[in-house]
């Protein structure tokens, strides 16, 4: 069986947007003598994930928006998509109505029903049920029938491979999740087993391990645990966060010994699991991690700050998602949304494991309790938005998208200014000038402190792509939270013309419709306009908002 995937150059009824993968204008100079093999992997590279975006101008309409209909439609269509036998080559991940009346049908890429990593292919539909576009991203190097799909490794094997190869503890945050993928890298499909593993103490770890299932090595792997940024923690003492008059949800708890409590658990909210906020007491330990718990109502207490913090902003976070976008909670569905703050000592971080948020102390001299910040809670509760849609993997453009909208999202949720982490920066960082982390107004105006990262570039936040950073995997999973900021800016810049509201609309759908795990920059944008056009109609202020906004970072 062929197995052909072409995306067409020009058809008489399709406007292609799109499908020239970004080119290497910004790689570095390399030896002439192993720059043919580099170019040969690297178009492999390109022809792995070729992105496109097909708009068709005349419609075919359905008797519904359904998966079978979506289908059906790339059956009729192979010539325009290029999707050569749909029905073979996709599985169905998921379908999902907005609230334009436009129904979306996700699919994987598959050969031999395995998934093609990072592939997937969206049909549109409006609300008539006319299909109206097909974006995404495929892999055109399995055209050949060639991958031999079968294992020789057991599932078992693999996932001992994987936790070695991460140095996991014993104790894991949730069991290991194994499953057989096509995984291209590097010049090859590899029939993989991809590996997850999940842990917290010193270092915590969300790794994604690809473990070849023929061979048995380890192909690839990289942590996927989204931070708000990292900063070694000194030593010091930590001040006490904003006192800031809080209400607060919370619920009694009665103990059989120790009469009634209070506890920083929500339960006020129709339809969701609840927001809970644990206490990590000040170690990397999660065996004695706890709910948070006081003898009165009243949390007040210094050390409650810290708790009374996230508990608030998770709550504002969730409202804002709920009333702007219609979307209950963080998978959509409801799921219970947990904080733990205390975490380690001094430390100066913020993360989204995957599951829930943890928030640090900060050391006193950098930073205060990361949980003072509601932008730093917006982006890390986004980071759990974008896990449940477009899922962009954490490294290089796509991970610096994944930064980069949650930086967003924070600059909508705490909406009186365009500037990240103003509020959880000590008192000492304010003397030394560094008042906020991250500018998206003016990225240029804040050093990259981390002088591993600013050597490769201008030692400034970059605002424009002739300033990218080409940083390699091992420093910041290739500069996810340095080149974010050229995306950022084009936000800002988009905001600036259309207001906070609009651009959360457009940078929402974009989000939850349009982008697929390796979309880069240049997808972004196009899926961004597209968002807008969807919203405001073609050749709308906001369709030009978009466009100039990306034009002017120079992103096409
Ligand atoms: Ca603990
Ligand atoms: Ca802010
Ligand atoms: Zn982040």
């Amino acid at each position: 069986m062929k197995k052909k995937f072409i995306v067409p150059v020009a058809l008489s009824s399709v406007i292609l947007v799109g499908s020239i993968p970004l080119s290497g204008v910004f790689a570095k100079p390399i030896d002439s003598k192993v720059v043919s093999s580099v170019q040969v992997a690297k178009k492999w590279n390109e022809k792995a994930s070729v992105p496109f975006f097909v708009k068709d101008r005349f419609t075919e309409k359905f008797s519904s928006s359904t998966s079978s209909n979506a289908l059906n439609y790339l059956k009729k269509n192979e010539d325009k998509t290029g999707i050569k036998h749909p029905d073979k080559n996709l599985k169905v991940k998921s379908t999902e109505k907005d609230k334009l009346g436009m129904t979306h049908v996700r699919f994987n890429q598959t050969i031999n029903g395995l998934n093609v990593e990072g592939s997937e292919v969206i049909v549109h539909f409006n609300k008539n049920n006319e299909v109206v576009s097909v974006n995404g991203r495929i892999n055109q190097t399995i055209d050949d029938g060639t991958v031999d799909t079968t294992a020789s490794l057991s599932s078992d094997d693999a996932l001992k491979t994987a936790l070695t190869s991460v140095n996991a503890p014993d104790e894991l945050t949730y069991e290991p999740t194994s499953e057989l993928v096509v995984y291209p890298f590097e010049g090859e499909n590899h029939t993989a087993y991809k590996v997850n593993v999940n842990f917290m103490g010193d270092e915590p770890g969300n790794w994604f391990v690809y473990v070849d299932a023929k061979t048995g090595e380890v192909i690839d792997k990289y942590n996927g645990i989204m931070d708000f940024d990292e900063f070694k923690p000194q030593n010091g003492v930590g001040k006490g966060v904003h006192g800031a008059h809080r209400d607060l949800h919370i619920s009694q708890v009665k103990e059989p010994k120790s009469g009634t409590k209070f506890a920083l658990a929500d339960l006020a909210h129709e339809n969701l699991g609840g927001i809970f906020t644990f206490d990590s007491k000040n170690d990397t330990n999660t065996k004695n991690d706890t709910l948070y718990v006081g003898n009165s109502a009243a949390f007040i207490g210094d050390y409650d700050r810290a708790a009374v913090d996230a508990h608030y902003n998770s709550e504002k976070v969730y409202e804002y998602y709920l009333k702007e976008h219609g979307r209950n909670s963080l998978d959509g569905k409801g799921m219970a949304i947990n904080s733990y703050v205390h975490y380690d000592k001094n430390y100066n971080n913020a993360f989204w494991n995957g599951a829930w948020m943890t928030y640090g102390d900060g050391d006193g001299e950098f930073f205060i309790s990361l949980s003072a910040g509601l932008d730093v809670a917006a982006h890390e509760m986004t980071h759990g938005v974008i896990s449940h849609t477009a899922n962009l993997v954490y490294r290089n453009q796509p991970g610096a998208l994944n930064e980069s909208f949650t930086d967003v999202f924070g600059a909508l949720v705490d909406d009186k200014d365009w500037e990240i982490g103003e509020e959880i920066m000590a008192p000492a960082a304010k003397a030394n000038g560094v008042t906020r982390l991250r500018s998206m107004s003016d990225p240029n105006s804040v050093v990259v402190s981390n002088a591993q990262r600013a050597a490769y570039g201008s030692g400034v936040y970059p605002a424009h792509m002739k300033e990218y950073y080409n940083m390699p995997q091992s420093v910041d999973n290739g500069g996810v939270h340095v080149n974010s900021s050229i995306t950022n800016h084009a936000a800002y810049l988009i905001g600036q013309e259309i207001g906070r509201k609009k651009l959360g609309q457009i940078y929402y759908r974009a989000i939850s419709v349009y982008l697929t795990p390796n979309s880069n920059f240049s997808d972004a944008r196009k899926a961004i306009v597209q968002s807008a056009i969807d919203l405001y109609g073609e050749g709308s202020a906001e369709e030009a908002a978009a466009n100039s906004g990306f034009d002017a970072v120079g992103i096409y």
